[in-house]
């Protein structure tokens, strides 16, 4: 039962117009198999213990990535032409591109993001560290088309997308940002990505198991949020965080699952779980060196260079638009 639900005050809140998150909700759990965007994972909660999973020993990602970034540092920068604008696609915390920085003779730095309240922190406190150099972060959907700044128009382009984002999305959503950071970026650019390998299942596993629990906090954590934002009544308690690697599919699914028989009430529509049903709320692709190639080629970009850490966990990778 959500404490924050029956008042009425409190329903009046619910009666405005719908969002988009609200209508995500609606359409995503009213089909089936029941399914929520990854996307609405990051409210201020969800991005905290987003944080905390990246310290997790169990999750390798970030921690990998980071050394790759930190042994590779010279060998990526040497990509970035001097005088180059780069363009982060998704600006979380400032830790990755720092390592860049040091390396390298930016023209400007263009953290794009759809929270701009974040955003103006992460640009201030990187100007207050580089006072040389200019950021212009831009508030807006990197999946959709947006436009650069003006000021970064006629210097050379390099996109930046650690994390192993592109990890989030669908094949063809994969295909379809490639494609659009390609047109954004134009012509003769360049882009340093960080992608997750396939590895041992148990490894993958544990990684979105963790024994900690905080990987089920922060999937159970979207329905606290629809309580919360939406007015629903989810018993957040009668739900179970599963993941598993799908080995046909290449990816880990998480899962919320549903402990008994039980409705949920959303925006006033009613939803009813069987006992043990599924609502799957995230899947994170793991690409082979070859099968994330041939994904980036048929987005229109050539891969220049790639690098591992010693273990083969993570890549970064190195392409450049293609004619
Ligand atoms: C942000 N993204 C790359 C993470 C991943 O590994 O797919 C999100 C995450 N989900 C559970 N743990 C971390």
């Amino acid at each position: 039962m959500n404490v924050h639900a029956p008042a009425l005050a409190e329903a009046h809140r619910f009666d405005g117009p719908i969002s988009a998150f609200g209508r995500d909700v609606i359409e995503n759990l009213s089909q089936a198999p029941k399914r929520l965007s990854p996307k609405y994972f990051y409210d201020s909660a969800g991005s905290e213990l987003f944080e905390q999973i990246t310290l997790l020993p169990e999750y390798y990602p970030t921690r990998t990535e980071l050394t790759i970034l930190r042994d590779r540092g010279r060998a990526i920068s040497a990509i970035i032409p001097k005088g180059a604008a780069l363009v982060e696609f998704g600006a979380g915390a400032t830790t990755k591109v720092r390592l860049l920085l040091d390396q390298c003779a930016l023209g400007a730095y263009v953290p794009v993001d759809i929270s701009g309240d974040f955003l103006q922190a992460q640009a201030d406190a990187l100007r207050a560290d580089y006072p040389n150099l200019n950021v212009y972060p831009v508030t807006a959907d990197f999946t959709a088309p947006f436009d650069l700044p003006e000021a970064v128009r006629a210097m050379p382009k390099v996109g930046f997308f650690p994390g192993s984002t592109l990890g989030n999305f669908e094949p063809h959503e994969a295909l379809g940002f490639l494609r659009s950071a390609r047109n954004i970026l134009g012509k003769d650019a360049r882009m340093v990505i960080g992608v997750d390998l396939e590895k041992d299942e148990r490894v993958l596993y544990d990684a979105y198991n963790d024994s900690a629990g905080i990987t089920a906090r922060f999937n159970l954590n979207v329905l606290h949020r629809i309580n919360r934002e939406l007015g629903g009544d989810f018993d957040v308690g009668a739900f179970v965080h599963r993941a598993i690697y799908n080995r046909d599919r290449h990816r880990i699914e998480m899962h919320l699952i549903s402990k008994k028989a039980l409705t949920a009430q959303v925006l006033g529509k009613q939803f009813s779980f069987r006992p043990g049903e599924s609502i799957h709320t995230e899947n994170s692709y793991k690409y082979s060196i070859d099968r994330f190639m041939a994904l980036a080629r048929s987005a229109g970009w050539q891969p220049l260079e790639s690098w591992t850490d010693a273990a083969g966990m993570f890549s970064v990778h190195a392409l450049v638009a293609s004619d």
